[in-house]
């Protein structure tokens, strides 16, 4: 997994503005109408704890911070603990937090202590991204092709086939790909099928993932991975819309999903 650099989280206030633009005038929503049409929810009183972990690689010294300004960003009242992994823990549920939030270089979870709701980066960033491509209004028919089916690729999957989206992927891990096939009903794509679509949603940790013989001119590309799959020169010469960064609105997705 691709870890964050401080580099990442560089002007954020401005990226959280951008971020909203460009979601409206793909979707006509911005990032926070796709969160609640997407969950069904809003933001009440709850307060959320981010815990700093120092755990494997230890703390960026960034990511805490970036998240406090996310969580106010979206409605909600936040803090950094003091401290970090479980005294951090502690310090949280003392001062009265609703919802946890910390990461260690596997997992980063936003857990809902008044619900018992808890969720993952990958499962709310999948989803998230995945429906924002599904609602791209210039799309010409209800195909969509998901690159990467990891957990985050996968999460996005199963919510645009529940969604009713013709969902086409590809993995180069077979496995991965059979699996998406038997539980999801996704059909695999084959470059040969000399197939291009209008919505694509990429989930993979790999840059140049995709080609010109996947996209139709004008088409929206919606990504969390880091590096981007998509070719800048690719980007240009089809007038590519783009969404992509590296945490505001997975973290988004996970903080409405668990109010
Ligand atoms: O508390 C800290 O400062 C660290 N233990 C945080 C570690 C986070 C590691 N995870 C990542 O860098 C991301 N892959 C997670 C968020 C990515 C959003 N797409
Ligand atoms: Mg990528």
């Amino acid at each position: 997994m691709a870890l964050l650099t401080p580099e990442d989280l560089e002007n954020l206030s401005m990226q959280l503005e951008e971020n909203d633009e460009m979601a409206k005038r793909i979707t006509g929503l911005d990032i926070k109408g796709i969160c609640s049409a997407l969950y069904g929810t809003e933001p009440g009183s709850e307060k959320v704890a981010i815990i700093p972990i120092t755990a494997g690689n230890g703390i960026i010294s960034t990511f805490t911070s970036s998240l406090l300004f996310i969580v106010q960003y979206f409605g909600f009242e936040g803090f950094v603990t003091e401290h970090p992994d479980v005294t951090g823990y502690y310090e949280a549920v003392s001062e009265g937090a609703d919802i946890i939030m910390m990461a260690d270089d596997h997992i980063f979870t936003a857990h809902n202590l008044r619900n018992e709701k808890i969720v993952s980066n990958h499962v709310a960033t999948g989803v998230i991204y995945a429906d924002i491509a599904s609602r791209f209004q210039e799309a010409k028919s209800k195909d969509i092709l998901v690159i990467g089916l990891g957990r985050v690729g996968y999460a996005g999957a199963c919510h645009l086939v529940n969604k009713g989206f013709n969902v086409y992927a590809c993995d180069p891990n077979k496995e991965f790909l059979q699996k998406a096939v038997d539980e999801l009903g996704i059909k695999p794509y084959c470059s040969d099928d000399r197939k291009k679509f209008s919505m694509v949603f990429e989930a993979t940790p790999n840059a140049n993932t995709i080609s010109e013989g996947m996209i139709e001119e004008r088409c929206l590309v919606s990504t969390p991975g880091i590096p981007c799959g998509l070719p800048p020169e690719i980007g240009q010469k089809y007038h590519v819309d783009l969404v992509m960064e590296p945490l505001a609105i997975g973290v988004a997705s996970m903080l409405y999903s668990v109010i």
